[in-house]
This record gives C-alpha cells, sequence and structure tokens, in this order.
C-alpha cells in the first residue's frame, strides 16, 4: 500500500506505537502494553486527544491507564518490562515542566536497570510565539534549551520532534533502542506542546505492523574458546548470576550447565532466582549483602564468571569480595561494557546461547568432588541461619526477619516479592528462599524509595496470575503511596506488606556502624529543650493513610496476628490490601562477613567518627583494583 494519511503528530505516535511488536524464540507480542500518562496543558490536547480517538475506535490498541504521579508511572512501567524479559513495555506521557521532569528519576531507574520505557514529555511550544509559556524554564544562553535537555544522561536514547517530518526518524530510533537488549532504557521522544497537534500527511507505511526481532546473540568461537580456557584451568571456578540471566530466559541452561561442571553459583539483586534457593549448587545471594556461603567461597575463587551482571559495588563488596591474588574474571555479556569489566576474558553474547555453547565445551569435564560438597555444606549452613533469623521469636515488637520468613512461608512459590530500598532489600537478598525465576524483584540498581508501590502495580499488571507482596517500608510509603490509587481504581490486587520502624532502619544502621550515632535517620518530634529531632515518637498512622485511599487495612500487631492476615490478604480478592506490622528497627539480618565502601570522615571531633575510621581504613587495604589481563595470566600467580 501507499499513499499518504493526514494526522496530527500525536495521533502518528499513537497509532505507531499501538503496531509496534517484538518476537523472541518464535514468539510475538505488543512491544506497548498501553500508555500510562498525567494530562496537563503539555498533552491534555495532543496526546491526550489521541489517547481519546484511540481508545473510541479500539480499547485494545494502546489502553490508556492515568498514574498518581509520573515518576512512579515511570517505575510501574519499568517493573512491568522485567517482568516481562524485557519484551513488552509501556508508553509514559507527561504534561510539560514538572509533569516531565518527575519522570526524570523513573527514567534514571530503567537505564540503570537497563528496562525498556518509552517516555514522552511534552515541552515548550516549537515556534515559540507563545514563550515563555507557563512552566518554561528560559536558558539565557540559548533558546532551544528545555528541562527535558535534562533526560538526556538518564536515557539511553533522546530526541525532541521540532517538526512533524522528523517523527518517524525518532520513532524508529526509540524503537531500536528499546528492543536491543545491550542498549535498552528509558527512550525518550520530547513532544513540543504545538507540534503534538499539528497535522501532517504521514506515509501510510508508517503505520505498517512491525516486528522487532530481539536478537540472542551468538558467542563468536574464538571468544568462547578463549574463556574456556580460562574456566578448565581453574581449580575453584564461581558463577555471579546476574539479571542478564533471567531476562535471557537462561535459567534452565544454567541449571544444566552447573549439574554438568559443579561450578556453584551467587547471584546479585537482579540475578537471584537463576537457581532455586535449595539447589545443591545454590549459594544464594553474593556480596555485601550476600551470604556466607556465596561470600566465603567468593573470596577463595581463582576464576569468576560473571554472567549477564554490572558487577556493581554490592556484588562485589566494593572489589573486596574476590580476593585470590591470581584471581581472573570471564564475562558473559550483551553490553560491552560488561563484558570487559576486571579485564576479564570477554563473551559478548546472550546468556542462554553462551551458557549453551560452554555446556558442549565442557564435556567431561568437572570441578573435584571436595569442591561440590564444599559448597553443599556451605549452603546448608547457610539454610539453617536462614531458619533461625526466620523464626527468632523477638518481642515485644517482631524482627523483620521473622516478618520476611512469614511471607516467604504463606505465599505461593510463584509468586512475586518486591521491594528497592531501606534495610529490606539487603535482608530479602540473603534471607529470601527463591523459588521460581520471576519470584523475586527488587530494583537494586538505582535502590529508589518510592519505587516499590508503583513497581507492584505494574507486576502484577504483567503477571496477573501471581500474587504481589510489595515489602514497604515507613519511610518508602511516605516517598510515594500514591499508586495505590491507581490499585483501587483499576483493581490490581497487591499485597502491601508495610513495615512500621518509625524511620529509616536502613541508613540509621549504617549511619552508626560509620560513627555518626543515627543523625537524622528517625521520624521524632522536634524536642523543644534540645532543640534537635530527637523527641517522642511521631503519632503516625499510615495505615490509616491507606485506608483513606480506598486501601483494604490489615492492622497487626506481633508476628501470630501478621501471619493470619497475610492468609487473609492472600485470600482477599480486587483491589489493594495493605497488611500493616510493626518491628524492632534495632535487630539486623545475619552477617554476610561482607564489606560496602561508604567513604567516613578522615578527621574528626567525634570520638566514634575516629573510631569508624579506623576500620574503614583497615578495610580500604583488601580493596583491589582487577585490572590485570585474564588471558595473559591464564596460568595464575600474579596479582590482579
Ligand atoms: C529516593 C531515595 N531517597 C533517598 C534514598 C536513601 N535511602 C536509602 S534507604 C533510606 C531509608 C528507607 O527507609 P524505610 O523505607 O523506612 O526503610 P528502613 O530503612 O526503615 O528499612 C534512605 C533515605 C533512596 N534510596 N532513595
Ligand atoms: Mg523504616
Amino acid at each position: 500500500m501507499s499513499g499518504t494519511v493526514r494526522l496530527t503528530v500525536a495521533r502518528a505516535v499513537v497509532r505507531f506505537l499501538a503496531n509496534q511488536h517484538t518476537e523472541r524464540d518464535g514468539q510475538r507480542q505488543r512491544l506497548f502494553a498501553g500508555c500510562f500518562g498525567i494530562f496537563g496543558h503539555g498533552n491534555v490536547a495532543g496526546v491526550g486527544q489521541a489517547l481519546l480517538e484511540a481508545e473510541l475506535a479500539d480499547p485494545t490498541a494502546l489502553p490508556y491507564h492515568l498514574a498518581r504521579n509520573e515518576q512512579a508511572m515511570v517505575h510501574a512501567s519499568a517493573a512491568y518490562a522485567r517482568m516481562r524479559n524485557r519484551l513488552t513495555t509501556f508508553a509514559c506521557t507527561a504534561s510539560i515542566g514538572p509533569g516531565s521532569t518527575n519522570m526524570l528519576t523513573g527514567a534514571a531507574l530503567a537505564t540503570i536497570n537497563r528496562l525498556p520505557v518509552l517516555l514522552l514529555p511534552s515541552d515548550i511550544f516549537a515556534t515559540r510565539v507563545s514563550s515563555p509559556v507557563l512552566q518554561e524554564l528560559e536558558d539565557p544562553h540559548g533558546y532551544d534549551v528545555s528541562v527535558n535537555d535534562a533526560f538526556r544522561p538518564v536515557s539511553t536514547f533522546f530526541d525532541r520532534v521540532w517538526r512533524p517530518e522528523q517523527l518517524p526518524a525518532a520513532l524508529l530510533g526509540a524503537m531500536r533502542v528499546l528492543t536491543d537488549p545491550a542498549n535498552t532504557g528509558a527512550a525518550t521522544i520530547a513532544l513540543p506542546q504545538d507540534v503534538q497537534a499539528e497535522a501532517h500527511d504521514w506515509p501510510v507505511e508508517l503505520f505498517d505492523e512491525r516486528v522487532w526481532h530481539v536478537v540472542r546473540t551468538p558467542p563468536e568461537p574464538d571468544q568462547l574458546t578463549r574463556a574456556w580456557d580460562v574456566i578448565r584451568s581453574a581449580e575453584r571456578p564461581l558463577i555471579v548470576a546476574g539479571g542478564g540471566v533471567i531476562y535471557a530466559e537462561a535459567t534452565d541452561d544454567l541449571r544444566a550447565f552447573v549439574e554438568a561442571t559443579g561450578i556453584p553459583v551467587g547471584e546479585t539483586q537482579a540475578g537471584k532466582g537463576s537457581l532455586p534457593y535449595d539447589h545443591p549448587l545454590a549459594l544464594g545471594a553474593i556480596g555485601s549483602t550476600g551470604t556466607t556461603a556465596a561470600n566465603r567461597m567468593a573470596r577463595e575463587a581463582d576464576v569468576v564468571i560473571g554472567i549477564g551482571t554490572r558487577y556493581s559495588d554490592f556484588t562485589t563488596a566494593s572489589r573486596t569480595a574476590f580476593a585470590d591474588p591470581g584471581v581472573r574474571f570471564v564475562n558473559i555479556n550483551v553490553a560491552p561494557i560488561d563484558a570487559h569489566k576486571h579485564a576479564g576474558v570477554a563473551v559478548l553474547a546472550d546468556g542462554r546461547e553462551a551458557l549453551r555453547g560452554l555446556a558442549d565445551a565442557a564435556q567431561g569435564w568437572s570441578v573435584a568432588d571436595g569442591y561440590r560438597a564444599r559448597a553443599r555444606e556451605l549452603s546448608a549452613e547457610w539454610d539453617r541461619t536462614v531458619e533461625h533469623a526466620y523464626t527468632l521469636g523477638h518481642g515485644p515488637l517482631p524482627a523483620q526477619s521473622e516478618v520476611i520468613g512469614a511471607v516467604n512461608e504463606l505465599s505461593d512459590p510463584r509468586d512475586v516479592v518486591v521491594c528497592a530500598a531501606g534495610s529490606m532489600p539487603g535482608d530479602l537478598h540473603k534471607l529470601w528462599r527463591t523459588r521460581d525465576p520471576k519470584g523475586y524483584h527488587v530494583e537494586y540498581g538505582y535502590s529508589c524509595m518510592g519505587y516499590e508501590i508503583a513497581g507492584g502495580v505494574g507486576i502484577a499488571m504483567a503477571a496477573p496470575d501471581r500474587d504481589v507482596y510489595v515489602m514497604c517500608g515507613d519511610g518508602s510509603y511516605l516517598m510515594m503511596s500514591s499508586e495505590l490509587v491507581t490499585a483501587v481504581s483499576e483493581g490490581i490486587k497487591i499485597v502491601v506488606v508495610l513495615v512500621q520502624n518509625h524511620g529509616f532502619h536502613s541508613i540509621g544502621a549504617l549511619s552508626e556502624e560509620l560513627g555518626s550515632q543515627r543523625f537524622g535517620t528517625r521520624y521524632r518530634y522536634r524536642d523543644p529543650d534540645s532543640g534537635r529531632l530527637d523527641g517522642g515518637k511521631l503519632p503516625i498512622d499510615l495505615a490509616a493513610n491507606a485506608e483513606s485511599l480506598g486501601v483494604t487495612v490489615l492492622r497487626t500487631d506481633g508476628i501470630d496476628e501478621f501471619r493470619a492476615a497475610l492468609t487473609d490478604a492472600k485470600n482477599h480478592t480486587g483491589g489493594p490490601v495493605l497488611v500493616h506490622v510493626e518491628t524492632d528497627p534495632l535487630v539486623h539480618a545475619p552477617d554476610s562477613e561482607s564489606w560496602w565502601d561508604v567513604p567516613v570522615s578522615e578527621v574528626a571531633e567525634l570520638d566514634s567518627t575516629i573510631q569508624a575510621y579506623k576500620t574503614y581504613a583497615e578495610h580500604k587495604q583488601r580493596q583491589r583494583p582487577h585490572i590485570a589481563d585474564a588471558e595473559a595470566n591464564q596460568h595464575g600467580g600474579q596479582t590482579s
């Protein structure tokens, strides 16, 4: 077919998005499950009008969902994309100015976690005839700058459509990036308010159904040989499984490879669930919030095989986790930036394809029996630690680990636990018994307070056949609970477990450890005598707050009531339910035998800080640059 069709820019965007698909392994799905939005003068008459016409013509084409906060709608989209292994996502439309810049934090989160989301911030008039418009920032150095330029560093693709003719290339460029596993993240197309409403004659083929093939890059044979040469020379190899294992749906291949070779697996936050927790070669979490099983084996490992990991500081314990002087790295990753980290042998490939290649090469090869046995024993030891933490019987208020234990036990294996910031991500990483590759969803690339509830909504939309347990601290709840209202209005069931501890358990403990005496980390009245924020507890009632939003709320006192309420929450249908529990913020999860680099003041008046600095300086000594070339050090011995 040829010819043109006359539509506004906004309608062209909506019609185009409704016709995009992805395909991987022969399975085809829509790239966009819908569009989240909040309207204002920047988009109400442009994208808003286009979405209305689309909904009236075909409500399934690009369903519109009204969010309550723009940051939250980007989180929901990213969470949805993560749940769908990055094959389907949402578009997000926001009004000019604050509506758009509210999406910046969501954009950074999506890009850091490599999760595809399409952002459509509205922009100032292209014609500038009405400038400065409401909410326009005027840059005295150049009139083509707007607040949306702030999206550039946090997006993996950015374009601004000053003229309708630029739209097709911008759309195609954004789709290319969204569907490229190595480069995906937030793709942003800024749409000036006047351009959205402008008409243009579009070539009809712009709106043809299009399929974006999400590639599984095979390993280049020489790269695979080099990688295998390093691995087979190892006596104490260890796999670090990252999010890439799960996005590539490579968990069965990982399991087959490790069962054949006996190589044990430590998991990052995004990679947790790569193996079920009770697999004999599953060491569980690795790094600063890791298990003693993974961290002890990491300390001794002579070859570390990273699969789909960014090696964040939490994974490497700020480069102290891998302590063998001759340790070498092999990195399987679709992204060159990660494949080349720690001077490793790079395998630029899809995780599943690379694992299959390695499995072929590894025929008949295995670690020593004693090494397999050590992994099994250390894992079993950690599991006893978990069991103890789950059943502490702490009083009068329960410990957080008991709350985690109850949720783990009373949820179904396929249900999803969600978290992002506070003390719970670390505790979950250590303690959650993962039974399904998609059962653990902790956002720890950006660790963004406020992701929890919004993310939970996105996950529930992506997987309506699973229950979603959102673990939310009181701090995160206060930061952003707005999408509870979206869940009420859309009838989306999430179970929010609100852990009330009157402030920051996480940063409080960190502050104390670093000599800063929990300063400013508790929610308290300002004391009129001391003039400091160390007065009595605030009369805050977050359960009442949730109730006022239309959420079904179950208040609990103690772990037994909490368990009973969880069962009620499980049976609840339609809409969100919140279980409120108060915990003791002074009970810590079991020790990781690990470290995290958070700089301490080198000079101070406070003795607590002076002491903390001494400990800090000792740990700094153990930090490793990991710059020795893995191939040059094939036969070990050199320090890296
Ligand atoms: C948006 C954002 N602001 C600040 C931080 C830094 N931060 C990390 S955890 C935390 C406190 C979280 O409190 P809460 O949700 O109550 O969890 P708790 O620490 O009590 O477990 C803060 C302020 C963050 N991660 N995200
Ligand atoms: Mg708290």
